[in-house]
């Protein structure tokens, strides 16, 4: 059977390995080295002069890394891969190729809050220019794209608000112009959204999140064309330099052999606690892809999302205080930002992973100061409830 046949299950675990090509060790093995001998001096040159394939530096490239570049390449349905040091980097490499001074980037409307930084660094220093839309009509598509747009950035489900992005409609309209679509698509992992399927060209990953599934790396990964990943490793990622270490991505390898099966629990668990939220008197809105509080994104959901994912934002009837007084009262569930791990997380978007978004522009993302974010953890699904209903008491 051909590769491509085969299912995400088993991608996730064979994907971009050959262990023949590598002694047969069953497991990817760590090249942790930081550069490669050259069989003579005319190899090292053709090397560098792109002539013959091999490795050079890891900074330009590791056979660890690579494994990862490949593997999540076929989970994205792309056709090449790359790998970065954090998200952030990722993020940063991808808007600095593809834009230079004077172009203008249209965001969805609410971005990760250290994204929305590097907007603002980029308008700053570079006068690149950029817009938060809604992205939910072609009409309003069509007025805010600008001559000089060079890039269409979204996230969906929208980090903290979990609106969605219809993504077959913005790739319809940047198409016709020539714009690429790029999708962070952290919060669903490939198993529950692939964006590329849906017409977008360049998928970014906070890798630190789900695709490690175990709180303990920081990376990123991109994927998207041949000839963009290549761009982007031999420009901003190799001259700025934030590359992944090989055990980095040795550890992302071993996470992504669980992810489908992580995955299908923390949705389980999280279905289960929305459920138990939705009817509780004390919460106020529940944010939740195919929820009652977003009608209009169910159709959304189901054209584009395996299923809804596994965190869940809700405001509480009461005030910030109100807000923090609850996180304090939790047991079981840890106030940390960050997402995706195997401990259920909370964390209060207002004053910590989008405290340097300014209080008005919060608002217009719908980032209320009593919402709090739960990123549902791997634990059973009644111990979790009964932290959170032990807390909701107390309020
Ligand atoms: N994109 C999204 C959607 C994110 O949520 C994050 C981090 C990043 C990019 C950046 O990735 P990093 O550099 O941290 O690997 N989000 C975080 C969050 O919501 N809580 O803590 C970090």
């Amino acid at each position: 059977m051909e590769k491509k046949d085969l299912q995400f299950e088993t991608k996730a675990i064979h994907g971009g390995y050959q262990p023949q090509e590598h002694q047969g060790s069953l497991v990817p093995p760590l090249y942790q080295t930081s550069t490669y001998t050259f069989a003579n001096s005319q190899q090292g040159e053709r090397r560098f002069a792109g002539e013959e394939e091999g490795f050079i530096y890891s900074r330009l490239g590791n056979p660890t890394v690579k494994i990862l570049e490949d593997r999540i390449a076929e989970l994205e349905k792309g056709e090449a891969g790359l790998a970065f040091a954090s998200g952030m980097a990722a993020v940063s490499a991808v808007l600095v190729a593809l834009t230079k001074a004077g172009d203008h980037i249209l965001c969805s409307q609410g971005v990760y809050g250290c994204t929305f930084g590097l907007l603002n660094l980029l308008k700053d220093k570079y006068a690149i220019d950029h817009k938060f839309s809604l992205m939910n009509t072609r009409e309003s598509l069509e007025q805010e794209i600008r001559e000089n747009t060079a890039c269409i950035y979204i996230e969906t489900p929208i980090n903290p608000t979990m609106k969605l992005v219809d993504l077959e409609l913005v790739a319809a309209v940047a198409k016709e112009r020539g714009i690429p679509v790029i999708v962070d698509n952290t919060f669903c992992s490939p198993y529950l959204q692939t964006p590329i399927t849906h017409g977008c060209d360049i998928v970014i990953h906070s890798a630190t999140k789900y695709i490690c599934g175990h709180g303990d790396v920081i990376a990123g990964l991109v994927i998207g064309k041949k000839d963009f990943i290549q761009k982007v490793s031999r420009t901003t990622q190799k001259d700025i330099g934030g590359i992944i270490s090989p055990f980095d991505a040795w550890l992302l390898l071993r996470g992504l052999k669980t992810l489908p099966v992580r995955m299908d629990r923390h949705c389980e668990n999280a279905s289960r606690l929305v459920e138990f939220l939705s009817g509780h008197p004390k919460v106020e809105s529940i944010y939740f892809p195919g929820g009652s509080d977003y009608p209009d994104d169910a159709q959304i959901m189901n054209k584009q999302m395996k299923k809804p994912g596994g965190l869940i934002s809700f405001t509480l009837k009461g005030t910030k205080e109100t807000a923090q007084f609850f996180m304090n009262q939790l047991k079981l569930v840890k106030i940390a930002v960050s997402l995706g791990d195997a401990e259920t997380l909370i964390q209060h978007p207002a004053t910590m992973t989008h405290a340097v978004v300014p209080a008005e522009d919060r608002k217009k993302m719908g980032i209320d100061d009593t919402l709090l974010r739960l990123s549902v953890g791997l634990e059973a699904w009644e111990d979790i409830k009964e932290d959170l209903e032990q807390a909701l008491e107390k309020v």
